[in-house]
């Protein structure tokens, strides 16, 4: 049996966990559970993850939860100086992409994709579409920015810092990103590796296979 279990299903944000296990060559046990009480809200899993979140993680009886510290942890453990920097300041600024991600981001993309793309369309609105991405609009120009002279969030290489901002944009892929030629190459670039694709081929077909009773589900759980 695998020694890493990785909690919830793909179409979550469970989808960051899987792609650090893909970008790493982990060996692990998928447990595709669902939001709510199909699944995360179940005593079982809370046992696991009070909040009932996804995804959480147990990599060999230690339990994890927050998608970001799961990535960040599997880096460090399996990838220390190929995706996890060795030097502290760069380590720092790994922290420091995750966290701004999870701030500045995350909610906005969610919100958008709700309302642009994954919402039947009788249910979209189009006031928080407009509202999304104002708010995203200034921390996606400081992003692009941030490629001005580097082709990743840390220079030359790819790290978890671009593992966990592209994650969390991940849906991005499908806005008009005209604005910010810089963020859509790299965004392409990182999605575009085999471990991605293979994390967003699992998220595709866990897309693909919910109701749009589940997609109103997720709006309304997560108050997007
Ligand atoms: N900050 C947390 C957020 C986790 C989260 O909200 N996950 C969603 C699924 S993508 C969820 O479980 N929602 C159900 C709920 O909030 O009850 C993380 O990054 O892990």
């Amino acid at each position: 049996m695998s020694r890493l279990r990785i909690y919830g299903i793909a179409r979550t944000r469970a989808f960051r966990a899987l792609w650090v296990a893909k970008e790493i060559g982990l060996d692990y046990e998928h447990v595709p559970i669902e939001i709510g009480d199909a699944g995360a809200c179940k005593a079982e899993y809370l046992a696991v993850n009070p909040n009932g979140r996804l995804p959480a993680i147990e990599d060999d009886g230690f339990v994890l939860w927050e998608s970001l510290a799961i990535t960040l942890y599997l880096a460090k453990k399996h990838s220390s100086g190929r995706l996890y920097p060795l030097d502290l300041r760069d380590e720092a600024k790994c922290w420091q992409w995750s966290l701004w991600a999870l701030n500045e981001v995350d909610r906005g993309v969610n919100i958008w994709s709700l309302h642009a793309i994954r919402l039947p369309p009788a249910d979209r609105d189009p006031q928080k579409l407009a509202e999304a991405l104002k708010v995203i609009a200034k921390p996606f120009a400081v992003l692009d920015e941030a490629f001005a002279d580097r082709p990743y969030l840390l220079g030359n290489e790819f790290t978890v810092a671009d593992l966990n901002v592209a994650a969390v944009i991940s849906r991005a892929i499908d806005m008009d990103l005209s604005a910010t030629p810089r963020l859509a190459a790299w965004l392409g670039r990182c999605l575009e590796r085999p471990a991605a694709r293979e994390a967003l081929r699992l998220k595709a077909e866990s897309d693909a296979a919910s109701p749009p009773d589940a997609i109103r589900l997720i709006a309304r759980i997560n108050r997007l």
